[in-house]
């Protein structure tokens, strides 16, 4: 899908990479992302936050790098696993573009959503537009039931309890004004899987507006995956914590 590039030759799109053990992902994601946002023709680069993973995953985007070249690639590791929240912050303190685009790397996020959130942005300038999987066309593929119920469920407790008239509120696949992400990151106690959800509450606290494109999320092929029982708890405390103070 092609971007009105009129409109967009003064913005610059940083998508956050953050990386562990995705050294299967890493080369597919990169390609897709490339091939999608060249076709739209916006101007962007890619910033790969690797954490020391242990199977290689720096080496890889090294290679990427030469492949691509280190204008559209950036690398900023860091020496060992110090959690997706931290990842965020160190990405955007390089980010050189006025937008900031976050997604995984596992492949769950597909990057031809992207000139569709880009576009959304741009016509009604949002200050957030978030991928939804439930809304129109979007949908999970590839949960068994306890992860479709788990999900499912946050995103029904939290809507009834804290009314945020965003209809995915635990995805992470996003756009943000870069100044509007720094100071929601900064606002933001929690850490885990229920920091997402944190964001889109305390975006909705700060009146920030907030567009949504329906995507398709798939489980990651490649690599664990670590939703545990300690989650859902941490979840059920944040919801109540920002019940109470929101
Ligand atoms: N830099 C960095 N990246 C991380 C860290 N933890 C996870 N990631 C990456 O963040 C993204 C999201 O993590 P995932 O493990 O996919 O989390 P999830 O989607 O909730 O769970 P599964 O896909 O089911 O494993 C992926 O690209 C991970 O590689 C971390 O501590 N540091
Ligand atoms: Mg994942």
């Amino acid at each position: 899908m092609e971007v009105d590039s009129g409109l967009i030759k003064r913005d610059k799109y940083s998508i956050l990479l953050p990386t562990y053990n995705e050294r299967e992902n890493l080369p597919i994601i990169i390609w897709l992302i490339i091939k999608y946002l060249d076709e739209s023709g916006v101007d962007y680069e890619v910033i790969i936050i690797d954490d020391g993973s242990p199977d290689g995953t720096s080496e890889v985007a090294r290679q990427l790098q030469k492949l691509y070249g280190s204008s559209k690639i950036v690398l900023r590791p860091r020496e060992m696993k110090l959690g997706l929240g931290t990842a965020y912050i160190h990405g955007i303190q390089q980010a050189s573009g006025n937008f900031i685009i976050i997604m995984d790397a596992d492949l769950s996020h597909h990057p031809k959503f992207i000139p569709e959130f880009i576009k959304l942005q741009l016509k009604y300038d949002y200050d957030i537009v978030s991928g939804t999987r439930y809304k129109g066309s979007g949908g999970v593929y590839g949960w068994d039931f306890k992860r479709k119920l788990i999900s499912r469920g946050a995103n029904f407790l939290t809507q009834l309890m804290l009314r945020p008239g965003v209809s995915d509120l635990t995805g992470s696949f996003r756009l943000y004004k870069k100044e509007v992400l720094e100071k929601l990151i900064l606002s933001c106690v929690s850490k885990g899987y229920v920091f997402q959800m944190e964001m889109i509450i305390r975006a909705r606290q700060f009146d920030y507006s907030i567009g949504e494109v329906p995507i398709s999320f798939v489980d990651r092929v490649y690599g664990e995956s670590k939703l545990g029982g300690s989650e859902i708890v941490q979840f059920a405390k944040a919801l109540l914590y920002l019940f109470a103070t929101t």
